[in-house]
C-alpha cells in the first residue's frame, strides 16, 4: 500500500521526528506538487493562507505544529470543512519558562551584561547600571490560557503576586482578575503577554498601556508580535516611560524593527519560546499522532474548533 501524501511546510524537530514522518508518509515540500494531498503540516508562524489552500482541492486536514493559528486562514478552512489540529499543553511549560527567563534577562540586565563584556567595556566603562529584581514584584498576565496559567503557577511559586486579564474572570485561580489591559498595567510592573493574536487585539499593548505600566515596568512578549505596538514600545523605552522589554516575537519575523534593536534595555530572541528539544519532541509526537488518527479515520486527538 502506498504511503499517504503530505505537504510539509515546516519541518518536525528533532531530526528523528522528521525521520518518523518520512517513514510513514510520502512527504512533498513543493506546494506545486501537492494538488492531490489531503494533509498539510505547517507551524504556528508559517501557517497556511487561502491562496495556498486553493492549490489543494482535496485538502482535508491542516496539522499545525504549535498553538498559534493566526497565520492559518481559519475562515477559509471552515468554509471548505477542512479540519485543523494544534499542539496544546505540551509546549506550555517551555513557553512559560522562556517568559520567566526573559523577565530575568531584562530586569537583571543579563543580555546587556553579556554584550558589555564581549564589547570590552568592563575594563573601560566600569559597571553596568543597576538592574531591578524580579522576585517581590507584581506580575500581570495578558491572556490567561494554558501558557498564561502555567506562567502564573511559576510566578506564584516564586512568591510573586499575580494579576491577569482575559475575556472573563476565572473562578478556579488565586490570581486577581483585571477587567482590561490598562487596569492590569496599573496593577503590575512585569507585564507578560501570552494571549493568542487575532484581528481585535492588534496593538493592544500600546502607548496608554505602557504609560499605565510606568517607569519601573517591563513588557515581556512570548505570544505574537502584533499584540504589542512596536513603535509605541520603542518610544516608551527610549523616553524612559517604562524600564525594559523582552521580546521573543515580532510583527514581520524574521525582521526586527531598527527602533527596537536600538532601544535601551530591550532583550530580543528569535521566536524560540517552544524551542527546547523536550517540547519540540512532544509537539512533533502529537502532530504524528493526529496525522495517524486522521489516516485511520479516528477522531483527532487535539482538534482546533474552527
Ligand atoms: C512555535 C508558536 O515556535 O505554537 C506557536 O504558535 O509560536 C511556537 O510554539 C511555532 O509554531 C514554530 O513556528
Amino acid at each position: 500500500m502506498s504511503c499517504p501524501r503530505i505537504l510539509v511546510l515546516a519541518e518536525l524537530k528533532p531530526q528523528e521526528m522528521a525521520e518518523q514522518l518520512a517513514k510513514n508518509y510520502d512527504v512533498v515540500r513543493d506546494i506545486n506538487d501537492a494538488a492531490d494531498v489531503e494533509m498539510v503540516l505547517t507551524s504556528g508562524s508559517v501557517g497556511l493562507s487561502a491562496e495556498q489552500m486553493a492549490k489543494m482541492p482535496n485538502l482535508r486536514l491542516i496539522a499545525v505544529n504549535g498553538v498559534g493559528v493566526d497565520a492559518v486562514d481559519l475562515s477559509e478552512a471552515k468554509k471548505r470543512d477542512i479540519q485543523v489540529t494544534t499542539t496544546p499543553d505540551v509546549l506550555s511549560s517551555a513557553v512559560a519558562e522562556m517568559a520567566l527567563g526573559l523577565a530575568f534577562a531584562s530586569a537583571r540586565r543579563i543580555a546587556e551584561g553579556d554584550r558589555f563584556i564581549r564589547d570590552g567595556k568592563w575594563a573601560t566603562d566600569g559597571k553596568l547600571p543597576l538592574g531591578s529584581s524580579v522576585l517581590g514584584r507584581r506580575a500581570g498576565i495578558l491572556g490567561y490560557g494554558r501558557i498564561g496559567r502555567k506562567l502564573a503557577d511559576l510566578l506564584r511559586g516564586l512568591g510573586l503576586e499575580v494579576f491577569y486579564t482575559a475575556r472573563s474572570r476565572k473562578s478556579d485561580t488565586p490570581d486577581t482578575y483585571c477587567a482590561d489591559v490598562i487596569s492590569l498595567a496599573h496593577e503590575c510592573e512585569l507585564l507578560f503577554v501570552t494571549a493568542s493574536a487575532n484581528a481585535d487585539n492588534n496593538g493592544l499593548v500600546g502607548r496608554e498601556t505602557l504609560s499605565a505600566l510606568g517607569t519601573n515596568g517591563i513588557v515581556i512578549n512570548v505570544a505574537r508580535g502584533p499584540l504589542v505596538d512596536a513603535e509605541a514600545l520603542a518610544l516608551a523605552l527610549t523616553s524612559g516611560m517604562i524600564a525594559g522589554a523582552a521580546l521573543d516575537v515580532f510583527d514581520d519575523e524574521p525582521h526586527v524593527p531598527e527602533a527596537l534593536m536600538k532601544a535601551p534595555n530591550c532583550v530580543l530572541t528569535p521566536h524560540v519560546g517552544s524551542a527546547t528539544s523536550e517540547a519540540r519532541r512532544a509537539m512533533a509526537q502529537l502532530v504524528l499522532d493526529n496525522l495517524a488518527a486522521y489516516v485511520a479515520g479516528k477522531p483527532l486527538l487535539t482538534p482546533y474548533e474552527v
